[in-house]
């Protein structure tokens, strides 16, 4: 075993006691800013040259003009996006908004991302915001996204993230990398683990509730704690509708699932059932739930649920003595739920504890069946390091876990593991590499399905102190790249993130090909109620139009767009008209983007190659205002504007 300890002095005695900053900045400000090559580490493109070894990942410099090696999807907290990065550059390629209001594009603001957002929306959700004089909430906490499977596989069709925030779920399609569908989750509450079901493809999306709150939540019951329940839910991720859920003792915080279609996971940091952080902490051993998806699709089918809010609820609480779960112990306060390629281990990352617990996925049957003992799956448990979060795997058995504490990344081997554990004088242990620091997710490409590879691994560092130029209190996160092609680990990039990536996946390009459109097609179900509404007012919104409805007070403005001009040069409605500027953009080119925004009305969209977008808006006090398009189209593009001509109401 090697610790890359090149800065010379324990990071384990600075970081041990805190998660954080202050002791390292001050005492080590200055020598944590020199740059790669004072630390003799070189230049990132000769230490991946010289030391990446037999596999040989790429160099890591993408010249301008060349594509990257995989897709990176990655997760974005509290910003509420998902954004796409290439790896190995990690260059940042978009931003694909979803529980966030963009400003660019108009999401959260347009007709059809409203009619998105406010898809499923419960009915105390809806009153609640109406009460505050708004339709839909615009923030979003995104830990967590994965690509949809067949057979185990990612296969291009849809990415799936939670919004820990508002107990949501949402799907962005691939093709368009548009957000088309989203739902809150009833009765569960805080929505922070998911994954979608990997074999035979993804026909559920598992989430976890984290949060404890009475099952009927409505005041009746608040101070007794005997009533809080958390809910697992299993989404049908075709319909994106709950199709079951079950209750659960203890909370819920990551999860997965095997590659078999049999079991899903989640850890439990508070089996405890605390309101408080030392209740929280407080036992010996917390859990991990095993779900028996057999199981509980035989119980729901048989009708044997309770309906809670629309929703079938069965309970596989510990006192419900069901087959729907088992609780196998593991040590307290667990945190990364991962399943590994090799479709037989799962690795339970131990945060308090420095352990990781691994499962063997084949002896759950006993457990369920046969009355084994349930710790009788667990066939491995290193100690790798103080506070261990997530693991990744390669394609040669080996795991790699992050140390939040330690701040580093551990390289260990699932088989030396399992030989230690059966007594063998084996050290799992291939290599510790500091990161910096306090590292959560890291994702290896392709490494949650069963083509992991062998070259990169993605560190998604919570702090950047001292790596970066100073930006203020509020400092970036760090994304570290790691060449993982040799028999050690390189690292060989920083990379500078905005508020907070959790969880981060790579996509091979090949699976993308054939998915991906540059240009909308004319039929998209995007929409489909828009062109509903079209259809009625008699405007054919496929060709070249420039019509207006007047419906009362409500005024239909339907434009179309050819760089670098609007169909309609000028439109006259009244103070107060409720006024929906309906716009296609009859542009076939690749990258043609327009955009509409109207001036001091807040009002801003995108508008794609063939695509069609509409707003809907008060128009404002008497007067003359312009609007215009705010995507650079054409050499001609600040020319691209029109007047509203707002006329007083009639007294
Ligand atoms: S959680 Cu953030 S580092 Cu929400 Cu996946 Cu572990
Ligand atoms: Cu159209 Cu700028
Ligand atoms: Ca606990």
């Amino acid at each position: 075993m090697e610790t890359n300890d090149k800065k010379g002095f324990s990071r384990r005695a600075l970081l041990g006691a805190t998660a954080g900053g202050a002791a390292v900045a001050g005492a080590f400000g200055g020598r944590l800013a020199l740059g790669p090559a004072a630390l003799g580490l070189g230049t990132a493109a000769a230490v991946t040259a010289g030391t990446a070894g037999a596999a040989g990942a790429a160099d890591i410099n993408i010249a301008p003009g060349q594509l990257d090696q995989y897709y990176g999807f990655w997760s974005s907290g509290q910003t509420g996006e998902v954004r796409i990065l290439g790896i190995p550059s990690m260059r940042e390629l978009m931003r694909i908004p979803v529980f966030n209001r963009c400003s660019a594009t108009g999401w959260g603001q347009t007709n059809e991302s409203l009619r998105i957002l406010e898809r499923s929306m419960t009915e105390k959700t809806r009153k609640h915001l109406a009460a505050n004089g708004k339709r839909i909430h615009d923030n979003g906490d995104l830990h967590h996204l994965h690509m949809s499977y067949t057979e185990g596989k990612y296969d291009g069709r849809y990415l799936f993230m939670q919004d820990k925030a508002n107990t949501r779920v949402a799907r962005v399609r691939c093709d368009v990398m548009k957000c088309d569908s989203i739902l809150e989750i009833p009765n569960a509450k805080a929505i922070h683990g998911m994954r979608p079901q990997k074999w035979p493809r993804s026909n559920y999306l598992f989430c976890n509730g984290e949060d404890e709150a009475p099952l009927i939540n409505d005041g009746t019951t608040m101070d007794d704690i005997s009533t809080y329940v958390n809910v697992f839910t299993a989404v049908n991720a075709d319909e994106m509708e709950v199709a079951w859920q079950v209750l659960v003792s203890g909370n819920l915080d990551n999860t997965d699932c095997d590659y078999e279609g049999k079991w899903a996971f989640s850890t439990s940091y508070n089996s405890e059932m605390g309101m408080n952080l030392a209740e929280m902490s407080e036992a010996e051993m917390d859990h991990v739930v095993i779900f028996n998806i057999a199981e509980i699709e035989k119980a729901i089918e048989a009708g044997q649920y309770e309906e809670i809010n629309g929703c079938k609820v069965l309970d596989g609480r510990k006192e419900a003595k069901s087959q729907f779960t088992r609780y196998i112990p593991i040590a307290n306060n667990p945190h990364g739920c991962n399943m590994a390629p090799d479709k037989r281990h799962l690795v339970l990352n131990g945060k308090l504890s420095p352990t990781v617990t691994v499962l063997d996925v084949t002896r759950l049957d006993a457990i369920f069946y046969e009355g084994a003992e349930l710790r009788s799956a667990v066939v491995a448990e290193p100690e790798l390091g103080l506070g261990p979060l997530h693991t990744a795997f390669d394609g040669r058995g080996n795991a790699y876990t992050s140390t939040f504490i330690d701040s580093q990344v551990v390289k260990w081997n699932i088989q030396d593991a399992i030989r230690a554990y059966a007594g063998e004088d084996v050290d799992p242990i291939k290599q510790k590499l500091d990161v910096h620091y306090q590292p959560g997710h890291l994702k290896t490409t392709m490494g949650e399905t069963l083509d992991a590879q062998n070259d990169w691994l993605v560190v998604l560092c919570k702090f950047s102190k001292d790596r970066f130029l100073n930006v203020g209190p509020l400092k970036p996160e760090n994304d570290q790249l790691i060449d993982i092609s040799g028999d050690q680990m390189v690292l060989v990039h920083d990379g500078p993130t905005f508020a907070e990536p959790h969880d981060a996946i790579a996509v091979d390009p090949a699976i993308m090909s054939g998915v991906i459109k540059s240009v909308w097609d004319r039929d998209d179900e995007m929409w489909a109620e828009t062109r509903k509404q079209a259809d009625a007012d008699g405007v054919d919104i496929d060709e070249w139009t420039d019509t207006i409805i007047r419906d009362g007070n409500k005024v239909r403005v339907y434009m179309s767009s050819v760089a670098p001009s609007f169909s309609i040069e000028s439109f006259t409605v009244t103070e107060g008209d409720e006024v929906t500027v309906i716009i296609t953009n009859l542009d076939e080119i690749d990258d043609l983007t327009h955009g509409f925004t109207m001036g001091n009305h807040g009002v801003a969209m995108e508008i794609g190659p063939q695509m069609t977008s509409s707003v809907t808006f008060v128009a404002a006090s008497p007067g003359v205002y312009w609007y215009y398009c705010q995507w650079f189209c054409h050499a001609l593009h600040m020319e691209m504007r029109g007047r509203m001509l707002v006329e007083p109401k009639a007294a």
